[in-house]
C-alpha cells in the first residue's frame, strides 16, 4: 500500500506509518509510566464517555497526542479522552492514516497498583470506521514489565521496552509470531455479575467448571493473559447496559484485532467486532474474545 505523505511529499507507505507510530509509543511508554506515581489521583474533569479522568490519563493522552501527531502520515489523532480528533495535517484514506489511542486502559488500577495498558488502532479511513479499515494495532502493558504487543497483517509480536539510565530507550523482541495456544486455560469477565444477561450467566457457569478465574480490572491486563495461556475474555452487554462498557473504536477494534491476527476470534455476541458499524467515535461495543471455540459457544449460548 502506497501514499504520498501527509505533507504531500515522498510516497510513505502504510508499513513504515505503522512502524513510526509504534516507534513513538515505544518512546514514550516508560515516560508515561515513570510520571504514574504522581497522577494517582483523580483530574476532576470527565472524558467524552462521561467517566471521571485521573491525572495518570491526562498525562498519558498529553504525551501520545504530542508523539503521535509529530509523526509523518498520521493525519487525525483520536482519544478516548477527548471529544473530537485532533488533526494532524494530511487527509485520511488518501495518503495519512488515523491513529485511536486509549491512553491508559485500566486507569481505575492507579490507586490499588495493579496492571494497565495504552490501546492503539491505526486506521486507514478517517474515524469513525469498522475495524476492517485497521491496518495495524498495538498496545503497551505496564506490569512488572514493560511490554508492547504490535499486529499487523504479517501477524502479531511481543517486545520488552526498557529505558535505560541516561533516558535512550531500548526495545527487544521476545516473541515474532505470537500465537493463542490450543488449549486455554484462563478466562476474565467484566461487570457485576447480577448485572449479566441470563443467558450471558449460563455460559459463565460452563466456563467456570472448564477455567481459572483470571480478572485484573484492564483489559489489556486480562487480554495478555488470554494471548499468553489461551482462554476468553469478556465485557459483556449488561442487562441496564446492552452495549457494554468498552469502547469500539479505541479498545474493541483494536483488541479484536490482534487477537484475530493471533488465530484467535472476537465478536460483540453476534456478528466480528471487526464488522461493527459504528454511528460515533465514543459507541461502546460488548466484546468477547478469545480462542475460536470459546467465543463460538458464547455465541450460540447468547443466541
Ligand atoms: P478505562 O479505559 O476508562 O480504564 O475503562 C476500561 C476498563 C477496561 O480496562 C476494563 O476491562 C474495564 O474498564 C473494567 O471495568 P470495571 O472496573 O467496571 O470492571
Ligand atoms: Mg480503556
Amino acid at each position: 500500500m502506497t501514499a504520498p505523505d501527509a505533507d504531500g511529499g515522498d510516497p510513505a507507505d502504510a508499513g513504515s506509518v505503522v512502524e513510526a507510530v509504534f516507534d513513538a509509543v515505544a518512546e514514550t511508554a516508560p515516560e508515561i509510566r515513570a510520571a504514574l506515581p504522581g497522577r494517582r489521583v483523580k483530574s476532576g474533569t470527565e472524558n467524552a464517555s462521561g467517566e471521571s479522568v485521573m491525572a495518570g490519563d491526562l498525562y498519558a493522552d498529553e504525551l501520545l497526542g504530542d508523539a503521535i501527531t509529530a509523526v509523518d502520515g498520521v493525519g487525525s489523532f483520536v482519544s478516548e479522552e477527548r471529544e473530537a480528533a485532533v488533526d494532524a495535517g494530511g487527509a485520511v484514506g488518501e495518503g495519512a492514516y488515523a491513529v485511536a489511542i486509549d491512553p491508559l486502559d485500566g486507569s481505575s488500577n492507579l490507586r490499588s497498583n495493579n496492571a494497565m495498558g495504552t490501546v492503539v488502532g491505526v486506521y486507514d479511513a478517517p474515524l469513525p470506521a469498522t475495524g476492517r479499515d485497521l491496518v495495524a494495532a498495538g498496545y503497551v502493558l505496564y506490569g512488572p514489565i514493560t511490554t508492547m504487543v504490535v499486529a499487523d497483517d504479517d501477524g502479531v509480536r511481543e517486545e520488552v521496552v526498557e529505558a535505560g539510565a541516561d533516558g535512550s530507550v531500548s526495545r527487544s523482541v521476545v516473541e515474532d509470531n505470537l500465537r493463542l495456544p490450543d488449549d486455554p486455560l484462563v478466562y476474565g469477565f467484566g461487570g457485576r455479575v447480577p448485572d449479566w444477561t441470563d443467558e450471558f450467566t449460563a455460559y459463565a457457569r460452563e466456563i467456570e467448571d472448564e477455567l481459572k478465574l483470571r480478572y485484573g480490572g484492564a483489559m489489556v491486563g486480562d487480554v495478555n493473559q488470554v494471548l499468553t495461556y489461551g482462554g476468553i475474555f469478556a465485557y459483556p452487554a449488561l442487562v441496564d447496559a446492552p452495549d457494554g462498557k468498552l469502547r469500539l473504536s479505541f479498545e474493541a477494534n483494536p483488541i479484536a484485532y490482534i487477537v484475530e491476527r493471533a488465530g484467535g476470534a472476537a465478536t460483540d455476541g453476534e456478528v466480528d467486532i471487526l464488522d461493527v458499524e459504528p454511528e460515533g467515535v465514543h459507541d461502546r461495543v460488548p466484546l468477547y474474545v478469545g480462542n475460536e471455540e470459546l467465543v463460538e459457544r458464547l455465541k450460540a449460548a447468547l443466541d
